[in-house]
């Protein structure tokens, strides 16, 4: 049995969902239809095209703005009981305030919302996934703290336009891609790069904030009529230590990764990490700062942020170790998360492979530990998993049985997490329906259980074997022995 102990637990607990997920600019094109805004991600690949792998853009990436008939049809071969899409902020506020609500912003999304419903697929709607418009970056994006306010209005426009359909709601993406890989290490839109952290820390102060006043305003004026769920979605890699001696450093730098943009919200007391604020606050005074780099929150603001979620959405692709660095010692290349003053390096372990990408280790055990982590921090939460996925660079590149097996493998331990260590998992999201424009990597990284060919003025759209594992996994709600050659006709393309 290839499958391990998943042979024993086959099925999913009753109610289980699985989706698939794109967002907005990887996938819809479109970039300057009607009177749609400029976004940061158009400005950067525009500008500064040497920044994106191949040069590439998200202008037309898969035509979804045109072709989403034809995303339904795949969606319905998938089985899929919800989509998890994201919204345009420029597409539908082009100023990125509400004095203006493009009309063409919201018939596209009223025209999709309704036809997903038709076809008894819900939708799951992330209000921000990294396409802040141009005009509010030019005032500072995530670090003018009046960003709360800017969030919160656009929000009020896409709850009174959406709500009464959507009932899975997401305030905003993977934070700390936004802010430490876009204010602190230069990597992501806007590409800033801030000495010690200072970007990433204001950026996450303010975004906190502003998921606090998202949720709080569904909470008190649209879920009493609605009665959906929202929360924030964040990316957790899961951190081991490289041997015993350093289990305090990758403690810390949990703290540090997925600590920072969860403890506020999920924890029983509210704010900052309390080991990471320390030691942020003495590097500071070490480095002749005024006051500590990681801005404090006040007693209100920890009340405002704190317990603002219905379930916690996980984003989920990796595993590394933490070694604790000598003195001497530069830190590894695989650390790309924000750890500027702490002691450690992040690093593999031997007999890792690294998938396509560079950043992407497989370690299927590691999603278990991880979600009993989350459990074990932050009490028994509903968890849904948000993305996760793996990427492969060939093209025409249909029998891929290396993202079957990752997604295998994957939903294997999430079952064992389950059934084994009790951990609430409502549901499952693959990243990605399609393969799409996928950040600095262009079109090079390929998440797609449907291949597009980028080539073809059309975006032609293939299912991969990966999808046709996926659509049998729904259909039948239990794990299927797939790997033992003779029995693989359901899979066979
Ligand atoms: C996520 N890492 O980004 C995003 O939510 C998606 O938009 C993206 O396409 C997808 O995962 C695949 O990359 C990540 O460095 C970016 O570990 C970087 C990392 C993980 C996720």
């Amino acid at each position: 049995v290839t499958v391990g102990q998943c042979a024993s637990y086959p099925s999913f607990p009753p109610g289980f969902k699985f989706g698939v997920a794109t967002a907005a600019y990887q996938v819809e094109g479109a970039w300057n239809v009607s009177d749609k805004g400029v976004s940061i991600w158009d400005k950067i690949t525009h500008d500064k095209s040497h920044l994106i792998l191949d040069g590439s853009s998200g202008d037309v990436a898969c035509d979804s703005y045109h072709l989403w008939k034809r995303d339904l049809e795949m969606l319905t071969e998938l089985g899929v009981h919800f989509y998890r899409i994201s919204l345009s902020w420029p597409r539908l506020l082009p100023t990125g305030h509400p004095n203006h609500i493009s009309e063409d912003g919201k018939r596209y999304y009223n025209e999709l919302i309704d036809a997903l419903l038709e076809k008894g697929i819900e939708p799951a709607v992330t209000i921000y996934h990294w396409d802040m418009p141009q005009h509010l970056q030019d005032l500072g994006g995530w670090t003018n703290p009046l960003i709360a306010d800017w969030l919160l209005a656009y929000a009020r426009v896409v709850f009174t336009l959406f709500a009464d359909r959507v009932k899975i709601w997401i305030t905003i993406n993977e934070p700390v891609m936004i802010c430490d890989l876009g204010y602190g290490l230069g990597k992501h839109a806007p590409m800033l790069m801030t000495p010690n952290d200072i970007g990433s820390y204001m950026c996450n102060k303010n975004l906190l904030i502003a998921h606090a006043k998202v949720y709080r305003l569904y909470d008190e004026k649209f879920r009493p009529k609605y009665h959906g769920m929202i929360s924030i979605v964040n990316h957790l890699a899961w951190l081991e230590a490289f041997t015993d001696d350093d289990s305090y450093m990758t403690y810390l730098a949990m703290q540090n990764t997925a600590g920072r943009y969860s403890h506020p919200i999920y924890s029983k007391e509210g704010g900052w990490p309390p080991e990471v604020e320390r030691i942020v606050a003495i590097n500071s005074e070490r480095q002749g700062y005024p006051r500590s780099r990681l801005p404090a929150f006040t007693r209100q603001e920890i009340e405002l942020v704190r317990g603002t979620f219905d379930f916690f959405g996980l984003n989920h692709y990796t595993s590394r170790a933490i070694r604790t660095l000598d003195p001497s010692e530069k830190r590894g290349a695989l650390s790309f998360f924000g750890d500027g003053e702490y002691n450690y390096t992040i690093t593999e372990r031997p007999g890792w492979t690294v998938a396509g990408n560079g950043w992407l280790i497989p370690y299927p055990e590691g999603f278990r530990y991880l979600l009993k982590w989350i459990k074990q921090e932050y009490g028994d939460v509903k968890i849904l998993v948000t993305e996760n996925g793996y990427s492969t660079e060939a093209v025409n590149y249909i029998h891929d049985d290396d993202r079957l097996k990752y997604h295998k493998d994957y939903i294997n331990q999430m079952l064992l997490a389950i059934k084994e260590d009790g951990v609430n998992v409502i549901g499952y999201t693959a990243w990605s329906l399609m393969d799409n424009f996928e950040w600095t990597d262009g079109y090079k990284a390929k998440f797609g259980l449907y291949e597009v060919n980028f080539t073809d003025p059309r975006r032609t759209r293939t299912p991969r074997k990966s999808a046709k594992f996926y659509a049998e996994l729904i259909k039948h709600q239990r794990f299927i022995e797939i790997d033992s050659g003779t029995s693989s006709a359901l899979y066979a393309l």
